[in-house]
């Protein structure tokens, strides 16, 4: 079975995108790989400074894993400030990795200069070594990440295979998946861009905190198009492919036979909303008893903690000893 880490930030609530197109697949995928996943609370510090906000924001996502269907028994679901050896080995990564390299990542450009005169953390430059610092901890053959990510996962490589030829074989050496392609969910106000939590207004995003009657009234009121005839078209009729496409997931039912059954928008609509709503409620019910069950949210947390740290603190030993820091 192989080592399989995914990691998430604990920043903003999780979306009908998120949960169709990464966490069902997250769900679906544990049974198939020896699966880690987690919460880099301390990756998000870097852009986050209010106080206590990243604590509430990471217990909502945990509340929110276990909500979805991974199972504590089967998948390590860990927050990454519990296991110390994040930071342990992230400055070791640091003293591997060259300023050069860490100037190069598009992620620091981008975000540097998003903040322009603003506050640049240190972090936000040397984000990357704890990034490495995450997935060499667990021995991670396979690294499913976007796009976006495929650069940090290359320069992983490259400090772990800087550090074997310093200091001996002591890492595997990860590759990066691209994760089976899950539903790519549009918002509802603006079906030409995908949904997404920083998006500014949230009358097109479903999250999955929603009540039903807040389900309903947003996908009555999902844009559509004015010629009123229901097709599968994503570039002529993006409105309605994606409200096809969400009550196809949502129903197991194929697109064209749902094409085939309604003739009008109203009901498109009206039918989808409630699949939605039909097929969040079992999530927000156990999202709630977490969440009104703070010791059983973080005894859940603990077991992936130590399951985590199991293996983390025997990585780290590995390298220190591989270094030859003292004994103590
Ligand atoms: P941001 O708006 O800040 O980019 P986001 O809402 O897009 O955030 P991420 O945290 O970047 O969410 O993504 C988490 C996971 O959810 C990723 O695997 C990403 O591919 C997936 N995802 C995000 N939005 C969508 C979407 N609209 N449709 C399908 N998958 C999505
Ligand atoms: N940088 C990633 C989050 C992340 C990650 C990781 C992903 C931190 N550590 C380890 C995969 C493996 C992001 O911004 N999505």
């Amino acid at each position: 079975m192989a080592r399989v880490l995914s990691c998430i930030q604990p920043t903003g609530q999780v979306h009908l995108g998120n949960y169709l197109g990464a966490l069902r697949n997250w769900v679906s995928g544990q049974h198939a790989g020896d699966v880690f996943h987690g919460i880099v609370d301390l990756h998000a510090l870097t852009v986050t400074e209010t106080p206590g906000t990243l604590g509430a924001n990471t217990l909502d996502l945990a509340a929110m894993l276990f909500a979805v269907g991974l199972d504590p028994e089967v998948a390590t679901v860990f927050v990454q400030s519990h296991v110390p050896q994040h930071t342990q080995l992230g400055w070791i990564m640091e003293c591997t990795v060259s300023f050069g390299e860490l100037s190069r990542m598009t992620q620091f450009k981008d975000k540097s200069a998003k903040k322009e005169a603003d506050f640049v953390s240190a972090g936000l430059f040397t984000y990357p070594a704890l990034q490495a610092a995450d997935i060499l901890l667990y021995d991670a053959q396979e690294v499913p990440v976007g796009d976006d990510q495929r650069q940090h996962i290359e320069i992983t490589r490259d400090i772990a295979i800087r550090f074997n030829h310093r200091f001996g074989d002591t890492f595997v050496i990860p590759k990066a998946v691209t994760p089976a392609a899950g539903a790519r969910v549009m918002d509802l106000q603006h079906p030409t861009n995908k949904m997404s939590k920083s998006t500014e207004t949230d009358a097109g995003i479903i999250y999955l905190t929603d009540s039903p009657a807040e389900i309903e009234k947003k996908f009555k009121r999902a844009v559509t198009d004015s010629d009123n005839t229901v097709a599968y078209d994503r570039e002529n009729k993006p409105g309605v492919s994606n409200l096809l496409d969400i009550l196809s997931v949502a129903t197991g039912t194929p697109v064209a036979a749902l094409v085939e059954q309604y003739s009008q928008y109203g009901k498109l609509k009206t039918d989808t909303g409630s699949a939605v709503a039909e097929m969040l409620t079992p999530i927000r019910a156990r999202y709630e008893e977490l969440k009104n069950d703070p010791g059983e949210l973080s005894r859940l947390l603990r077991i992936g903690a130590d399951r985590a740290q199991v293996v983390a603190a025997s990585t780290l030993e590995r390298a220190y000893r591989a270094i030859g820091l003292a004994p103590r």
